[in-house]
């Protein structure tokens, strides 16, 4: 539609920087949004910056490509802007952009890449503070977060012998689909302030090595984009919020399953969003990409990026809900978020296909346990009940997984397959797409080698006595530092400099 309307120029746009009458261009259109901008999740303020300009750079990382286009009425889409008449303003690089420039020329090749932890310093040193502060950020005192890392170290290996292990296989079934290894790459919202290909780094890389991607209800990618970007037959999972108002979470449901989409999983930890004091010391000034806000909804901009754009998020979720769920889509519905036994078996008996035994990465409620530490008194109670092993209810894990030895613990303690989310964040953040691949390889190579030397051939012989749990629940000293951690929290920057 946009195409057949008149070519616009640039000073034209430039006239229309006031309240009262509000163009930007987005992508080389330009749209009047006078009447949206109280309508905006995150502000009007942030429109009004960028009134009579060009607002791409600024969009990008946290719309979806089309949240502009379906969110305001076709009028008013004025048109296409004659590049000939867009001057370049010259571009002063921040002092913060120049020391990360510098530090990205100096990063270390892909290939000095050995582990997942690799990936996380490269990303910490090159990305923009913005993005690094809210993808590393974490509730609080970032109790939990450290934890979810610790946990695993309080898992110790029993491993078998002379088990002839010359060939050793790590695939597996998830949900129903084949998987190359008991991992998916879980959700983590707005790729774009990584990397310019945002979540298209992790369709490509999964595609290609047959891991299974979920798909993110804040990815800065379209669904379809995402969609659209898998090979043949690649398996995706779906992340929900669950909006407030339902007719739009169903349309959501429904595309998704109608795109193809093999799973539903329902985000149940996050009634309210967590402090992450990291990403709210950013002070996030654009906070658009929940185009699903309601427009009364105050925006604090001083809450950070994920705060900002969270007020559609549904905190009357309930139990009650859960068949409605049912009637409106024949996908597995699980339950990602749950945190202590009693709701895992609520979800068994309320029919859902599964959970995900998770804190949202510690960036929700802080000095909660993690996922990996409540996986035993899960299976022990679903199979009290007779609900665990069950074939129609599945668990998974996620939270603090960076090595393949991380995963087979899970394994071994009942999960189907567990959940990675930053690591692959930082991957592409780091090196795009091939970083993810990198990852994907680094932990196949982990795979081979400790299926091997923890005697098991396949992922059925990944058993339970294969694992030393007497200490996992133990909280007696303070979470041990840790290298990945260390200095993750930022104080404030205030005091620092009072210090020094
Ligand atoms: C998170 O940041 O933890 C998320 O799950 C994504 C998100 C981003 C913005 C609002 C709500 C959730």
């Amino acid at each position: 539609m946009t195409q057949q309307k008149p070519v616009i120029s640039a000073a034209e746009v430039a006239k229309h920087n006031t309240r009262e009458s509000c163009w930007i261009i987005v992508h080389g259109h330009a749209y009047d949004v006078t009447e949206f901008l109280d309508d905006h999740p995150g502000g009007s303020k942030i429109i009004l910056k960028y009134g009579g300009k060009d607002a791409t750079e600024e969009y990008d990382p946290i719309h979806p490509p089309d949240a502009i286009t379906s969110n305001l009425p076709p009028e008013k889409h004025l048109g296409p802007v004659d590049p000939s008449t867009v001057k370049e303003a010259p571009k002063e690089l921040t002092a913060e952009q120049k020391q990360r420039e510098e530090r990205s020329r100096f990063k270390p090749p892909l290939d000095e890449c050995l582990n997942l932890h690799d990936f996380e310093a490269v990303a910490k040193a090159t990305l923009p503070d913005k993005a690094w502060a809210y993808y590393s950020s974490a509730a609080d005192d970032e109790i939990t977060h450290r934890d979810n890392r610790a946990a695993f170290q309080r898992i110790w290996f029993r491993p078998r012998i002379l088990r002839d292990v010359t060939r050793v296989d790590w695939s597996t079934m998830i949900l129903g689909h084949k998987s190359s290894m008991p991992v998916y790459i879980t959700a983590t919202a707005l790729g774009k302030l990584g990397h310019p290909d945002g979540e298209l780094n992790l369709t490509r890389a999964a595609g290609k090595h047959g891991v299974i991607q979920m798909i993110p209800t804040l990815a800065s990618c379209s669904f379809d984009e995402i969609i659209d970007a898998g090979v043949q037959d690649q398996v995706f999972f779906m992340q929900l919020y669950v909006n407030k108002d339902r007719a739009k979470t169903k349309k959501i449901v429904q595309h998704a399953e109608k795109r193809g989409v093999k799973a539903l999983f329902i985000t149940v930890d996050a009634p309210q969003l967590g402090r992450r004091e990291k990403d709210m010391r950013m002070k996030f000034e654009d906070v658009g990409a929940a185009v699903q806000a309601k427009s009364d909804d105050k925006v604090d901009r001083n809450q950070g990026a994920a705060r900002a754009i969270s007020s559609f998020i549904d905190p009357g979720l309930s139990w009650n809900d859960i068949p409605w769920f049912r009637s409106i889509t024949k996908m597995p519905i699980i339950l990602k978020g749950v945190q202590c036994w009693e709701d895992a078996v609520l979800a068994a008996e309320a029919g859902c296909d599964g959970i995900v035994l998770s804190n949202h990465g510690g960036r929700q409620l802080d000095t909660t346990r993690s996922g990996i530490e409540i996986l035993p008194e899960v299976v022990d109670e679903l199979r009290k009940r007779g609900l665990f092993p069950n074939p129609k209810f599945s668990i998974f894990v996620d939270g603090g997984v960076r090595r393949a030895t991380d995963v087979l613990k899970a394994v071994a303690l009942g999960a189907t397959a567990v959940g990675v989310g930053r690591a692959f964040i930082y991957a592409f953040s780091a090196y795009g797409q091939e970083g993810v691949e990198k990852a994907v390889n680094i932990l196949n190579d982990e795979f081979e080698m400790n299926m091997r030397l923890i005697g098991a051939r396949n992922i059925s012989e990944v058993v339970p006595s294969l694992v030393d749990t007497s200490s996992l629940s133990l909280h007696v000293t303070t979470v041990p530092e840790d290298r990945l951690y260390r200095g993750n929290y930022e104080a404030m920057r205030g005091a620092a400099v009072r210090e020094i």
